[in-house]
């Protein structure tokens, strides 16, 4: 059976390529998730990708991932990333290995986005690589 990564995406994330293409680039999520799916045939893989602008509907995707078997869950949690000690919890409460994915690099901006608690949790980081992180990262999935 094709093993599924869960590709989750946090608040605002929807609105990709509609403003500050500047920070964040002219693909939309739809783009991504098109692109990830034609690579994952590739690898053999499948994904799921999802957006949410609403805390817990992420944690309750991370806990689906586990109970459904997934392979790996790549997440780009948005703003979350910088605030949500309750997914960096979500993250530690299973045992599917979590992939952090940021398009831009947080480190380069503002201090407030410094911090990352999914990071904390996370196998692997990829940052400030545009839609190309969710490639890498579907790529260190398959090697999990
Ligand atoms: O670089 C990333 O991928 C971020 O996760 C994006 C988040 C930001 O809060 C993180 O610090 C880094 C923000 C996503 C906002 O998405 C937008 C979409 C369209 C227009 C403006 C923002």
């Amino acid at each position: 059976m094709t093993q599924t990564i869960y590709v989750l995406n946090g608040p605002n994330l929807n609105l990709l390529g509609t403003r500050e293409p500047e920070i964040y680039g002219y693909d939309t999520l739809d783009d991504i998730a098109g692109m990830m799916e034609d690579h994952a045939r590739g690898l053999g893989l499948e994904v799921d990708v999802r957006q949410s602008n609403h805390e817990g509907h992420l944690i309750d995707w991370m806990h689906e991932a586990q109970a459904e078997g997934a392979k790996a869950i790549i997440i780009n949690p948005g703003a979350y990333t910088h605030t949500s000690i309750a997914l960096f919890d979500a993250a530690k409460s299973i045992k599917v290995p979590v992939i952090e994915v940021h398009l831009s690099d947080p480190l380069k901006r503002e201090e407030f986005r410094h911090i990352s608690y999914v990071g904390m949790a996370a196998v692997k980081s990829i940052t400030g690589q545009g839609p190309k992180g969710y490639i890498l990262a579907l790529d260190h999935a398959a090697t999990l």
